[in-house]
């Protein structure tokens, strides 16, 4: 058949200190992912169905940034349990034609792993040039003007061997330097050692930094203050020496070919900037760098933003820059950005825009990224000052509130003990969901096996249509002789309309409002999405 997983079925984002513990130390475990599976996936619709699991890093790590600090590319960290359990996890979840995908940090190391001990105990260490060491300018300054992306100067001054390291991101995440062969083929050995375990993928983390300037020239000022909202201190500057450096795409043609070595292996990178830029990283018309790229187009439409013209202008933009055979994909959230019900909350609303922007998720063309939560409605929580934990708190926005504990059940359910997160609202749990014919998890539980059931919707072409009402955004998925038209409301209000002549509408497969009306005229409630089959 032409079904790919990584393409046509559905990723679910798992947060793994979050999700479930199953020792009691309020700390999600690879067990407690075991302890869920059929939840993810059991074969019938009273699980969610998913294809795939992503799962943030569970190596050994000092956690200064939760994991992204990897001291050893190839454990487990003790908190999550072991290489043993991490290999029946594999194995559980194959049981379930669940795929696993490991989060691979290549730009940076922690300041713990051997590789940076090594490297910073002497200039002449043969593992010097693994990591970014440059001399003090002569009025002792840092190298250049580049900023770590959690704030600060990305240079660290070190007192013993007297040069500065790079650090993109915390002090205590040196930038790996990859233009060293031995460092790339370190690094491609990491993903060997993963694949022969059976893991079936790779996101990989901040891929569009592994190669910079190597005249490590000044990043020009950014004139768009703009930026500096979202993206904290970065929006400082335009990233042209630190970021999307040309030649990191050839580095990402032999990481592909490096996951070649083993059958129906996927990577999906994280990438910012343009569609223009992204789609660079799937290689082109040659189709031989990532097979996926995140598009985060649609997680940057906040509040007002957030409409039918926007939604469907990313869209398009993304859909026209991808070459022939490349594959979109579809991201609403993640563990870095407030949770989509929060971002479009401006009204008191955002409930009701995430019910709808599930339908888009799970229609549109490409493969869903759905993070952990998301299919139970979770909104950011509220944490209060003295239970912060991430690291980039005091530069830019903190992010536990989008990485507080999955809530199982109206007690939380996901640990005996005090979560190392608090739990937010309880009221939002799968346990009551579960039984609730209208409840998000039903939603998302429809839409997934509508989904699996529908080459439509899985393989087929997409089409915006046009001449609709301003807040409607509507589009057809179409393979042989099947057909669906997805519409979703973006308004306060009702809408009605009648749909172009050539589209006539059948059977409603699923709605986020109940029984829809019936006959030729189409009425929207306010933010309703819903699907259908075309006559
Ligand atoms: O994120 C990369 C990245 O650019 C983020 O810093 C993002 O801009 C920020 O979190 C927005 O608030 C990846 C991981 O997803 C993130 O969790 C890590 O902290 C980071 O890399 C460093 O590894
Ligand atoms: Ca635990």
């Amino acid at each position: 058949m032409d079904y790919l997983w990584w393409k046509h079925g559905v990723i679910y984002q798992i947060y793994p200190r979050s999700f479930q513990d199953s020792n009691g130390d309020g700390i999600g475990d690879l067990d407690g992912i075991i302890e869920r599976l059929d939840y993810l996936n059991n074969g019938t619709n009273h699980s969610l169905g998913i294809d795939g699991i992503w799962m943030s890093p569970t190596f050994p790590s000092p956690m200064k940034d939760f994991g992204y600090d990897v001291a050893d590319y190839e454990d487990v960290h003790p908190d999550f349990g072991t290489l043993a359990t991490m290999d029946r996890l594999i194995d559980e979840a194959h049981k379930r034609s669940i795929r696993i995908i490991l989060d691979f940090v290549p730009n940076h190391t922690s300041s713990d792993h051997p590789w940076f001990r090594e490297s910073r105990s002497s200039v002449d260490s043969p593992k010097r040039d693994w990591y970014v060491w440059r001399d003090a300018k002569d009025d002792g300054t840092a190298p250049n003007n580049w900023i770590a992306v959690f704030g600060g100067p990305a240079w660290e001054w070190d007192q013993k061997t007297q040069q500065y390291y790079l650090h993109s991101f915390l002090v205590e995440q040196p930038d790996l330097n990859w233009r060293n062969p031995q460092v790339e083929r370190a690094m491609h050995n990491v993903l060997r050692f993963w694949m022969e375990r059976g893991v079936d993928g790779f996101r990989i983390d901040v891929m569009d930094r592994i190669l910079k300037d190597p005249a490590l020239r000044d990043n020009p000022p950014n004139p768009d203050r703009s930026w500096g909202r979202l993206m904290g201190v970065t929006g400082l500057q335009q990233h042209t020496q630190d970021q999307n450096w040309p030649d990191i795409v050839d580095a990402v043609r032999r990481i592909r070919s490096t996951v070649d070595e083993f059958p129906d292996r996927m990577t999906v990178g994280e990438v910012f900037g343009t569609p223009e830029n992204i789609v660079r990283y799937y290689g082109g018309e040659t189709s031989d760098g990532l097979h996926l790229a995140f598009n985060f187009s649609l997680t940057r439409l906040v509040g007002e933003r957030w409409n039918a013209a926007n939604v469907r202008k990313r869209v398009d933009a993304f859909e026209s820059a991808l070459p022939g055979a490349a594959w979109p994909n579809i991201v609403l959230g993640n563990h870095d950005i407030d949770r989509f019900i929060s971002r479009v909350n401006h009204d008191g609303r955002g409930a009701a825009r995430g019910r709808a922007a599930a339908v888009l998720l799970l229609t549109l063309r490409g493969t869903p990224f759905i993070y952990m939560g998301e299919e139970i409605g979770m909104p950011n929580t509220d944490v209060p000052e003295h239970r912060l934990q991430d690291p980039a708190r005091f530069h830019h926005r903190n992010r536990d509130p989008e990485r507080t504990p999955l809530q199982w059940t109206a007690k939380g359910g996901f640990s005996n003990s005090e979560p190392w997160l608090p739990y937010g609202d309880l009221s939002i749990n799968v346990a009551a969901q579960e039984k609730d014919e209208r409840s998000m998890l039903t939603l998302y539980r429809k839409l997934i096996w509508t989904r699996r059931a529908s080459k439509a919707l899985t393989l087929g072409d997409y089409a915006a249509i046009d001449g609709l009402p301003a807040d409607v955004f509507a589009f057809t998925r179409a393979h042989g002789d099947e057909r669906t038209l997805t519409m979703i409301n973006f308004a306060n209000d009702g809408v009605a309309f009648d749909l172009p002549k050539a589209l006539r509408a059948g059977e409603t497969l699923v709605s986020t409002h109940g029984e829809p009306n019936a006959g030729g005229r189409i009425e929207l409630a306010a933010h309703e999405g819903r699907l259908v089959r075309l006559m």
